[in-house]
């Protein structure tokens, strides 16, 4: 029996897994006491083995022929083929024609080792990751108004002591159900908040009193949130002291809500002014008297202004006081296993590892120090995800990528056009364990390790550094990614080291992040191994920071900076024409993201065998769509012209009061005519690079009882 964490969300539950007596049967896996989780796992959880031996799994390099199949070969000729590609495109097209995208799963060392592999072995600052598409929105925000980014910058456990929890755009109850525990004193001081167009499972539990369910428009809660501070403000409720002392920046966010009285927010959002009323009251009263805390999840922050909208939320906890006090705090839950990790070792284009900047001077200087090679050889900064998948196979883009743990070709946006640059590359190499979408274009595939294979670290939600440890033997023909990026370095003649073995890859990154802001110094696998909560920042004989700002914030001066954001265009809640609705998309509690994993769990794919789009029974009236009817579902803007040839999804309606009139809701895990990326398109925010997910109109048409 073998302690370590489960293999997919930022929650990181403790589990406990025990091999099988026989190596093609599934290992057991089991819930463990953990202030986390306290010994629950969820539905993916409990089945996450069952991929360790499933049939489908990659387990030799599988390269293309000249007829299109994908064929077995050995190691030697896969990583000679692969260095082969690397050096024609750079000495046909330059260094920045080798890419390579990484994932939020991958653990630190991983992580780490191939930002390294990226800028050192290959030379190419043309690096990104699928987390550009999770987090990137609320670590722009937080680094700009703290100075900092750590997802929840305080333990779980914190939230015991919380009467009034205002939830905006996260649905934990399907995506991360054991931290529902962590809300019960909110429930049951009737203070939970939850603000979602949707009446998602999280929303439904404010149920009984436990709570108030807001339901604005999607893509409205920057306004929603300028109203909230402008009663704040116009009543009086707001933290003074705490303002003076501890922020800057009042003034100017305070003009720039003035103009958002509680009537008006309502006609942009259409939440009823008195509940607007009623909640910034709720949530100062516990602020001063109790205990608050205000969270983001996806809702908010995937949208083209979602790092602007992550900033109001921080300047209204700012407003009353909660950043770093005892007396609440403000938070973003991280979304993959790694996602906090993963963004701080240097697989971002902009960074280097412990969260430094590839810009910065002294960071360029210390890591390369700490690399051996002369600074002037790292590359700058590279391309954030969206314009890196665009820039595929152009004339001065990325030739040969090389893919590590994302599945773009289903959750990338604009997804038919991200297949399209992908067919366009003259070499793609995608290490998986099976055949996800992505894995389907590849030229070439390795397969490579699985979670209870493999020793390393993650990093989960609370900027915990967590052991994920080896607990089953991997099949014969499967390599650690440590390894393969160890032996094509070679292969290329690579300067510095690339160490096989994880723990010496942890020695180099805590080297690495020394001194940074993610500083990971003082952390060891001894102390991890022995039990100690280690929360970074942890330099050199710390016991780690499990709270942060609790007397200065991260900026030089000490404070936070309040910034004045502004709602864009005019949003308007109601249907403008009739089969016109803002589609929003997200997650079921049954499939992990692409779902490329999890589609292959016989259990959660029988309980979600397709996507299906959530529909108000009302329009589905009007529309004659019937429950469990076929949709076609085309971007609105395209839908007027002709769209032949336009992507477009064809699936199930699923009619649902949940949702509001005017959205419909689909899931983004499915592949195929049901994928909701066909219709998200690829505009970004300014701040971030996060693409806009989370609403697009779309016009829904019924095509009858029958597969079209
Ligand atoms: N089951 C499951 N769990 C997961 C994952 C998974 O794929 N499946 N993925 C993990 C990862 S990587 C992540 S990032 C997290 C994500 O976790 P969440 O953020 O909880 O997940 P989402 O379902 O993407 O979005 C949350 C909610 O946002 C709402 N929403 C949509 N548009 C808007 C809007 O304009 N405003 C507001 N306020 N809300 C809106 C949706 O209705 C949805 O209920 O989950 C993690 N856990
Ligand atoms: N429409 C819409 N699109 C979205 C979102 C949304 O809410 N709406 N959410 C976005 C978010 S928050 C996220 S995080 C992304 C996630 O999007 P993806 O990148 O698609 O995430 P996964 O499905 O987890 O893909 C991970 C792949 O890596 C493999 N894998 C797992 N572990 C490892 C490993 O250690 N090494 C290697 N090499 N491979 C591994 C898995 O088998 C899988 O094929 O999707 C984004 N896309
Ligand atoms: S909540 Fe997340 S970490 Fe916990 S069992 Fe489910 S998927 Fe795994
Ligand atoms: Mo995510």
């Amino acid at each position: 029996m073998t302690a370590t964490h489960c293999p997919y969300c930022a929650l990181q539950c403790a589990m406990t897994v025990t091999p099988a007596p026989s190596p093609t049967a599934v290992a057991e896996v089991a819930g463990r006491e953990f202030p986390t989780n306290r010994g629950g796992l969820c539905r993916k959880g409990w089945t996450s083995a069952e991929l360790l031996v499933h049939p489908e799994r990659v387990t030799e390099p599988l390269l293309r022929t000249d007829d299109g199949e994908l064929v077995a070969v050995g190691w030697d000729v896969a990583l000679a083929r692969v260095a082969a590609e690397i050096r024609r495109a750079q000495a046909e097209h330059g260094k920045d024609a080798v890419g390579v995208f990484g994932g939020g799963g991958l653990t630190n060392e991983k992580a780490y080792l191939l930002g390294k592999f990226a800028r050192v072995a290959l030379g190419t600052s043309r690096i990104d990751y699928n987390g550009r598409f999770c987090m990137s929105s609320a670590a722009a925000a937080a680094n700009r108004a703290f100075g900092i980014d750590r997802g929840l910058p305080f333990p779980l456990e914190d939230l015991a002591a919380a009467d009034t929890v205002l939830m905006l755009g996260s649905n934990a109850a399907d995506t991360m159900p054991p931290f529902v525990q962590h809300l019960a004193g909110a429930r049951e001081a009737g203070g939970l908040i939850v603000v979602d167009p949707r009446r998602s499972a999280t929303a439904a539990l404010t149920a009984d009193g436990a709570g108030l369910h807001l339901q604005p428009a999607p893509h409205t809660d920057l306004v929603l949130l300028l109203g909230l501070a402008h009663v704040v403000l116009a009543e009086g409720l707001a933290h003074e002291r705490y303002l003076e002392e501890r922020t800057i920046g009042l003034a100017p966010v305070a003009r720039s809500v003035a103009q958002w009285w509680p009537e008006r927010v309502q006609a942009a959002t259409g939440v009823p002014a008195p509940l607007l009323r009623q909640t910034a009251h709720r949530l100062a009263e516990s602020a001063r008297a109790g205990s608050c805390y205000i969270l983001t999840g996806r809702g908010i922050e995937q949208h083209a202004d979602g790092t602007d909208t992550v900033t109001a939320a921080i300047n209204l906890a700012l407003l009353l006081g909660l950043p770093g006090s005892a007396h609440g705090g403000f938070g973003t839950l991280t979304g993959q296993g790694n996602g906090q990790g993963g963004r701080e070792h240097g697989q971002k284009a902009d960074q280097l590892p412990g969260y430094r900047k590839i810009t910065d001077p002294a960071a360029r200087a210390h890591v390369a120090r700490v690399w051996g090679v002369p600074e002037a050889s790292l590359p700058g900064p590279g391309l954030p995800a969206v314009e890196l998948l665009a820039s595929l196979g152009t004339d001065d883009g990325v030739r040969c990528l090389l893919v590590h743990g994302a599945n773009v070709a289903v959750s990338a946006p604009d997804a038919a056009a991200v297949r399209e640059r992908l067919r366009a590359l003259d070499f793609l190499v995608v290490c998986d364990a099976f055949l996800s979408e992505t894995a389907m274009e590849a030229d070439l595939v390795l397969p490579v390790l699985q979670w209870a294979e493999e020793e390393g670290t993650m990093t989960n939600l609370e900027g915990r550094v967590l052991r994920r440890r080896g607990a089953v033997q991997p099949p014969p023909g499967a390599r650690s990614e440590l390894w393969i990026m160890n032996r094509i370095a070679a292969l290329l003649d690579a300067p510095s080291r690339f160490p096989e073995d994880p723990r010496e890859v942890f020695e180099e990154l805590r080297a690495a992040s020394a001194g940074g802001p993610a500083d990971y110094s003082g952390v060891t696998y001894e102390r991890l191994d022995a039990g100690e909560a280690l929360h970074w920042p942890c330099p050199q004989g710390s016991p780690g920071t499990p709270r942060l700002f609790t007397d200065r914030f991260a900026h030089p001066d000490g404070r936070a900076r309040m910034i004045p954001v502004r709602a864009g265009a005019p949003v308007t809640a109601s249907e403008s024409r009739p089969g016109t609705f803002h589609l929003a998309t997200g997650r079921l509690l049954e499939h992990y993201q692409s779902g490329a994993q999890t589609r292959r769990v016989a259990s959660l794919a029988a309980a979600q065998p397709e996507a299906r789009l959530a529909i108000h029974p009302g329009p589905a009236a009007r529309l004659g769509i019937d429950d469990g009817a076929w949709v076609r579902v085309r971007r609105a803007a395209e839908a007027r012209g002709s769209s032949a040839g336009l992507p477009e999804v064809l699936c199930r309606a699923e009619l649902a009061t949940a949702v509001r009139p005017d959205t419909v809701f689909l899931p983004f895990h499915f592949p195929g005519t049901g994928s909701a990326n066909l219709l998200t398109h690829a505009s970004q925010d300014p701040f971030s690079g996060m693409p806009e997910f989370k609403t697009t109109r779309v016009v829904v048409e019924p095509c009858g009882k029958e597969q079209p």
